[in-house]
């Protein structure tokens, strides 16, 4: 390839859509502290998820450390390690302590059954996440957290779009969190959002990420700098028009590849249902380590840059080494990520496609 091909690109809507936005934001003088775009935004992105509320932030990761903060929760938390470091940060930027489980060996999210086995007197919490967009067990989860008194906060960071039972994954757990970086399906350059149905949690939330203020100005909380600024939430009203059609659009080209790999025995893709997935990432899962390197190298060679998202398993970096959990130390040593994005060419898919049989 003449130039590279990366894991994403950003979708963008059309600048001149943008512009529009940044229009009124030079007119009005107003950046940032909760001004009418980020108001608008929350009230559009609530209306396309299905939810009462949406309290935008500034990434995914404060999302999830403001999530711990409104719920005065101190102690361990339960999570998975197949994940982006960000999940495990924000539990111990909180000073909490994360215990990593295994995870289910073809959804590759947090498997259900072995949370129980973890919980221990000072356990608080449960941070699962849908990872690569794949619902957890939601039900499952919600009667282990119940009948032992926990909360439960999602790291939806890659779910946006996604319904469970026919409601919007952020609506499950005391608190869903997602991320709108800029690698997202749906992207305010920098951002997230947090989602609580219960209403005085999201007022603290909404509080907490600016200062600790409430609607008056007057601080009655304690509080963070966490705000997303008008700018972002201009980029996110103009992405948001083409949500629909970019989720089509990745899901056309996840299918293209899924055709071209059906018959390569010696790669998996992950088990989820067809409506209830966002198609952001092309993830595969190889039979060997080996045959991934093999590949990725060939990759390479030809200025084609898949990801190893999430390798390793965070259980089995130094910061948190201690507990074996074999399906995600295997899983994620044998999972990559192909290019997946709107501009990708169809005939690029083609030919990572045909690297993938001559590696083989
Ligand atoms: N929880 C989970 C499960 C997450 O995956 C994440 C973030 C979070 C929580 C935290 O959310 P945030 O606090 O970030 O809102 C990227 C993203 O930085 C990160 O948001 C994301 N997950 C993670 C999975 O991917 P890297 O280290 O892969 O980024 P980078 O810069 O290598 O970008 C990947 C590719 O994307 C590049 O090869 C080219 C392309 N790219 C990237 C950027 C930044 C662009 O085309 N344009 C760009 O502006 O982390």
């Amino acid at each position: 390839m003449d130039k590279p091909i990366y894991v994403t690109q950003p979708s963008l809507a059309p600048l001149e859509e943008f512009n529009e936005y940044l229009q009124q934001i030079w007119t009005s003088g107003i950046m940032t502290h909760n001004g009418p775009l980020l108001q608008r935004l929350e009230k559009e992105v609530s209306e396309y998820e299905g939810v009462t509320d949406t309290i935008c932030v500034a990434n995914g990761t404060c999302a999830m450390q403001l999530a711990i903060r409104a719920m005065d929760l101190q102690g361990e938390i339960i999570t998975t390690p197949f994940t982006f470091i960000a999940t495990a940060n924000s539990i111990t930027w909180e000073r909490c302590k994360p215990v990593f489980v295994d995870v289910d060996p073809e959804t590759w999210n947090i498997d259900s059954e072995t949370i129980e086995a973890a919980i221990t007197d000072r356990t608080v919490a449960v941070l699962p996440v849908h990872v690569f967009s794949a619902p957890c067990d939601v039900v499952r989860i919600q009667e282990i957290v119940d009948q032992h008194g926990l909360k439960v906060i999602y790291d939806a960071a890659h779910a946006m779009c996604v319904k469970v039972n026919g409601k919007s994954i952020m609506s499950y757990g005391d608190v869903s969190c997602t991320s709108f970086h800029a690698t997202k399906l749906f992207n305010t350059c920098e951002g997230g959002a947090c989602f609580a149905g219960n209403l005085e949690l999201a007022a603290r939330i909404r509080r907490m990420r600016f200062f600790g203020f409430d609607e008056h100005k007057e601080i009655v909380d304690d509080g963070m700098n966490a705000k997303m600024t008008e700018v972002s939430a201009a980029l996110g009203l103009a992405n948001l028009k083409h949500l629909d059609e970019v989720r089509k659009h990745r899901r056309e080209k996840y299918e293209l590849y899924q055709s071209l790999l059906a018959d390569r025995d010696y790669i998996a893709f992950q088990k989820f249902d067809p409506e209830e997935y966002n198609y952001s990432y092309m993830p595969v899962l190889f039979d060997t380590e080996e045959r991934l390197f093999q590949t990725l190298g060939e990759m390479a060679a030809e200025n084609i840059y898949p990801r190893r998202y999430f390798y390793p398993s965070l259980h089995d970096i130094s910061l948190f080494e201690g507990t074996e959990l074999p399906v995600a130390t295997s899983v994620a040593a044998r999972i990559a990520c192909l290019p997946l994005y709107n501009d990708l060419p169809d005939s690029t898919i083609e030919t990572i496609c045909q690297m993938i049989k001559v590696g083989a």
